[in-house]
């Protein structure tokens, strides 16, 4: 028996220092999320102290260099983190790849000197909260349609609009803000919580990352310093290069969601009877069993090179989408498949299928829906672009 989810010993690919962070972050989850997560997605509760805790096993901006905060490490050493996180839950690993990667990453790639030094080393540490506005009501897949707006007023601007669906604005200290200016580009405003018209509504009643904070961000004539904003950047190139980031964490992230799922179905259909043998003896739970090992290995083959891509600065944004998209897809049907493997305990808590299908479902539509993603590959591989 075989039950190894390194089928094709990727783990040879990895360096030792990879293998002992991996540890570092399984050993976190189990001792510190899953004992918890349970309850927290059941009662829509946040899973105590969190972003402390990520802060201080390193996952807060792993590859931020360590003069602002960060772990230093590499991209491949953020993958695997991002995979162990999401084997307790999406919610975590949104946690940490938000503050990764959509609030660090701007603030250290465009950002001023001075605002790296006020923002990165307490977003790696957890003690502030970011969370990330590029999403508007009427601006979903087409971010370039945003009708956020910051206008000039004498030595200041004013930032107005509102972003929705905004994962940790009810607890975030800041939030780092996509608007138009005037001339009509696109920039990034730094926004602190406590700034009079800013203001962080929950949505509530959700079915999907229940342990998760989600929210909007509604600005009502905020004023701006122009130390508030990233100088660096002043197109859609901004955020989009951010969700290159984050998008290259969901698809390792996934993975651990995807072999968190087949190990609880291996294990129960091995243990339980029917017909007087292991559910896990027919070949209908077989193929079932054998697909997903099989898709988990080839998802663990793609985040292995683009992982390496990553790190020689070569990954493009369409082979990120690729992988994004094609991961998400694997986890979302081994976690649906997964659970009919137990049958009726598939829909209790003491099982974590159902609970990591619905997160996935909020998972293949954020970051880029499932659709758009194919029409991202469907441009680059016919050189058509289907949005225009
Ligand atoms: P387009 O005209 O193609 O490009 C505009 C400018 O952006 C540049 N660009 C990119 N740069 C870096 N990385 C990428 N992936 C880029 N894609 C495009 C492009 O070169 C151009 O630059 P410049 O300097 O010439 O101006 O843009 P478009 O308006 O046609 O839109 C393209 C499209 C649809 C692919 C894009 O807008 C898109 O990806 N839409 C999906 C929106 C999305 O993913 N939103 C995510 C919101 S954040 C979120 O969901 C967080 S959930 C977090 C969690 O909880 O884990
Ligand atoms: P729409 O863009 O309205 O799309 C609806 C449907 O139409 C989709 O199926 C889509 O694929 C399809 N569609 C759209 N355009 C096309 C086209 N050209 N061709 C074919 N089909 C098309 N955003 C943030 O900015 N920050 C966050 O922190 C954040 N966190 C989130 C957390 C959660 C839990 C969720 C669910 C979302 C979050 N989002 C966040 C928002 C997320 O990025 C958007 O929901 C996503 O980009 C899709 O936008 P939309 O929901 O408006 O759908």
């Amino acid at each position: 028996m075989n039950s190894t989810t390194d089928y094709f010993k990727i783990d040879d690919l990895l360096t030792e220092e990879h293998k002992l962070i991996r540890q570092s972050v399984r050993d976190f989850v189990d001792n510190e999320i899953k004992p918890v997560i349970d309850d927290a997605a059941q009662h829509h509760k946040d899973i105590p102290d969190l972003m402390k805790k990520l802060g201080a096993i390193g996952a807060l901006g792993p590859y931020i260099p360590e003069e602002y905060g960060g772990a230093g490490l590499d991209q491949m050493s953020y993958g695997l983190i991002m995979q162990e996180l999401e084997r307790g839950d999406s919610a975590v690993r949104s946690a940490a790849s938000v503050q990764s990667s959509l609030v660090m990453y701007p603030i250290f790639s465009f950002g001023s000197e001075e605002q790296k030094r006020k923002y990165l080393p307490k977003l790696a540490s957890g003690e502030f909260v970011g969370s990330f506005g590029l999403t508007e009501p009427n601006h979903g897949s087409n971010p370039g349609g945003m009708e956020t707006r910051l206008t000039k007023n004498g030595d200041h601007y004013v930032l107005n609009g509102a972003k929705m669906w905004i994962t940790n604005s009810p607890i975030c200290d800041i939030a780092v803000v996509w608007a138009r200016d005037e001339e009509g580009k696109i920039r990034g405003v730094i926004v602190e919580r406590g700034m009079q018209g800013f203001t962080t509504p929950e949505t509530l009643n959700k079915w999907s990352l229940r342990a998760s904070k989600t929210g909007e961000l509604v600005f009502e004539n905020v004023k701006i310093e122009e130390s508030q904003i990233l100088p660096e950047v002043s197109s859609l190139r901004g955020p989009l290069s951010c969700l290159n980031s984050a998008r290259y964490g969901i698809s390792w992230g996934v993975i651990g969601a995807a072999i968190d799922c087949y190990e609880s179905a291996l294990k129960y259909s091995l243990e339980r009877t029917q017909f007087g043998k292991p559910i896990a003896s027919y070949q209908l739970q077989q193929k079932k069993l054998a697909e997903f090992i099989t898709e988990i290995t080839k998802a663990q083959l793609l985040c292995w090179r683009l992982g390496t891509l990553k790190n020689e600065n070569k990954a493009t944004p369409e082979q990120i989408s690729m992988a994004k998209r094609n991961n998400v897809k694997m986890a979302i049907d081994i976690a649906r498949e997964s659970r009919q493997i137990i049958g009726a305990m598939g829909i209790v808590g003491d099982f974590p299928m159902m609970r990591h299908a619905a997160n996935l479902e909020s998972v293949i539509t954020y970051e880029g829906t499932h659709d758009v993603h194919l029409l991202i590959t469907g441009a680059d591989v016919t050189g058509i672009n289907a949005f225009v």
